[in-house]
């Protein structure tokens, strides 16, 4: 095997983010761009030397050739078996069940999730470590002071390899085995749902509509809702993963998902749908006529998951983001279990999963999942969904109504600004963090402030801490606003207002969620000055 050792130059900007490296793919294209990073991976975690690795990406452009220059790098560092998706695929929580199931030592994932993807658009690295999930900020510093040091390579001098056939190949002494990306994936998902009940709903005319958005979970969803369940053939839309998604912003929510909302809200609409993300670990959730937010999503499903095989024995905890509503606590309060508050980063949700401290994880951003992997899993809230209906016999719109009835339904919103200059967006943000201290007691736009402070995560397993995670206002009729700015954009930066008001009257929990925040979304603009500082009309995005 011919191994050349390339000497190279630490490259400015390869810090990760909420959720690995994420930039322009001309960037990723740009010589040594890549390398330097895998190399970084590579010795940040001590050397693959003996390892196996998990490798797969979300199938944008640029994943063909970086798994080509992952595994020749892989082999040139003596790493000991590559398991990787056939052709390179492989979606983010596929990847982590891999990891799992193989007890490997870890896996790099190729995704910038829900960025759109193509030659002028977004590519994206991160490592998975061996418990399956995103790498925790101890590695990933780790990774980020080696790609300010390196100063050499390593990488095998061969030809392409043809990702196309499953099953094992050599490279040296390094194994490459080539998987299907589905099959066991779904397999594991027919032993957490009730699948013979969700095929009886299906078989008595239950209609669904999945857009996969041209994204990974194409091919996973027509498996698991046509092929296993029963669904009708062309539930599943936009099937196919394409390069550049098709042209598509893979992000599942009202504003990029909106031909499926449309759709769903029709008069004749289906009964149910879905939609995923670019990498599959993001999910958005519609009943006919009902949007559901999702942290009420994550609040149903605490609620009821013991309606599934797989959660009969209850859950252990809960666990959110802080800008996700408080709606899951109320239900972990009812059910005596722990709810617990971790900054932005499905990251953070590992050490509590792995001490079965929470079984149930879930974030404001379309993210939710369980203990059964470590990543968020898209396709498993769906399904966890149609398990609910199935064992209540519920439309979605009745669920949500019920569940609101019970515990209160706290109103929620996002409003995204993106693309905003970046020193413009700083200034903002740090006007309000300066005034932080001396806000309690104040009076903004009618709304009496109670609290005010930046949010640091004590993580109660391994005593890390994470500081700067957010600024929360909280006012006396506990209605909230946080702020902070996305770790995951690529274009200037992008600023997150985050609003909830709790709602226990029983005649006003059918209120449009933008009506019922307006005074909150009032005071957070003359707190902020999103329209008076930042010249910005409206939100671009509003979840
Ligand atoms: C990633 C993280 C999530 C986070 C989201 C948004 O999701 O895994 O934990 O909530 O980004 O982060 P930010 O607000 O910093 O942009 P994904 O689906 O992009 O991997």
């Amino acid at each position: 095997m011919s191994i050349s050792i390339e000497p190279t130059l630490p490259i400015a900007g390869q810090k990760p983010g909420t959720s690995g490296l994420r930039k322009k793919t001309r960037v990723f294209m740009k010589p040594a761009y890549l390398e330097n990073f895998v190399q970084a991976i590579f010795d940040g975690i001590g050397g693959v030397k003996g390892k196996t690795l998990v490798l797969g990406g979300d199938g944008r452009f640029y994943n063909d050739v970086a798994v080509q220059t992952i595994l020749r790098m892989a082999a040139a560092n003596e790493a000991a078996h590559i398991i990787v998706g056939q052709n390179g695929l492989l979606s983010t929580p596929a990847a982590s069940h891999l990891i799992r199931q193989h007890q490997t030592d870890g896996g790099i994932i190729l995704s910038a999730s829900h960025n759109p993807g193509g030659i002028e658009e977004d590519f994206g690295i991160k490592f998975n470590a061996a418990n399956g999930g995103p790498a925790p900020e101890a590695i990933t510093d780790a990774i980020y002071a080696q790609t300010q040091s390196i100063s050499r390579y390593k990488i095998w001098q061969g030809g392409a390899l043809d990702m196309s056939q499953i099953g094992d190949t050599d490279i040296g002494d390094m194994r490459i085995s080539i998987v299907d990306p589905v099959t066991d994936y779904a397999d594991l998902m027919e032993t957490l749902f009730d699948f013979p009940a969700i095929r009886v709903l299906f078989s008595e005319g239950f209609r669904m509509r999945f857009d996969a958005m041209c994204a990974i979970t194409g091919p996973y969803a027509a498996e698991i809702f046509e092929n296993r369940l029963g669904a009708a053939k062309g539930t599943v839309e936009n099937e196919t993963p394409l390069p550049d998604f098709g042209g598509m912003h893979p992000d599942p929510n009202p504003t990029w998902a909106h031909a499926l909302m449309d759709e769903l809200f029709l008069d004749d609409g289906p009964d149910f749908g879905a939609a995923s993300d670019g990498d599959g670990d993001r999910n958005m959730v519609l009943g006919h006529q009902a949007y559901v937010s999702p942290s009420d999503s994550l609040a149903v499903i605490a609620a009821n998951a013991t309606c599934a095989p797989g959660y009969k024995a209850g859950l252990s905890g809960v666990a959110r983001s802080m800008p996700t509503s408080a709606a899951v606590d109320h239900v972990a309060q009812a059910l005596g279990i722990n709810s617990y508050e971790v900054p932005t980063g499905w990251k953070f949700f590992g050490n509590l999963m792995d001490d079965n401290r929470a079984a149930l994880c879930g974030e404001e951003s379309f993210g939710t999942g369980s203990n059964h992997i470590r990543e968020k899993d898209g396709l498993w809230a769906v399904l966890m969904w149609l398990n609910i209906i199935a064992a209540t016999g519920q439309s979605v719109k009745d669920i949500l109504s019920a569940h609101w009835q019970t515990y209160g339904r706290n109103y929620y919103s996002r409003h995204d600004y993106e693309a905003v200059d970046t020193d413009a967006a700083e200034t903002a943000y740090q006007a309000l963090r300066d005034r932080l201290d001396g806000l309690a007691g104040q009076n903004i736009a009618g709304l009496t402030v109670k609290s005010a402070d930046e949010f640091r995560y004590d993580d109660p397993v391994d005593g890390s801490v994470s500081t700067g995670q957010g600024l929360r206002v909280i006012c006396t009729n506990d209605a909230r606003i946080v702020l902070r700015m996305s770790g995951t954009g690529t274009t200037g930066a992008t600023l997150r207002l985050y609003l909830e008001q709790r709602e226990m009257d029983p005649d006003k929990l059918s209120q449009d969620p933008q009506i019922a925040l307006a005074p909150l979304i009032a005071a957070a603009e003359t707190l902020i000055g999103f329209h008076a500082q930042l010249g910005r009309v409206k939100p671009d995005v509003i979840t």
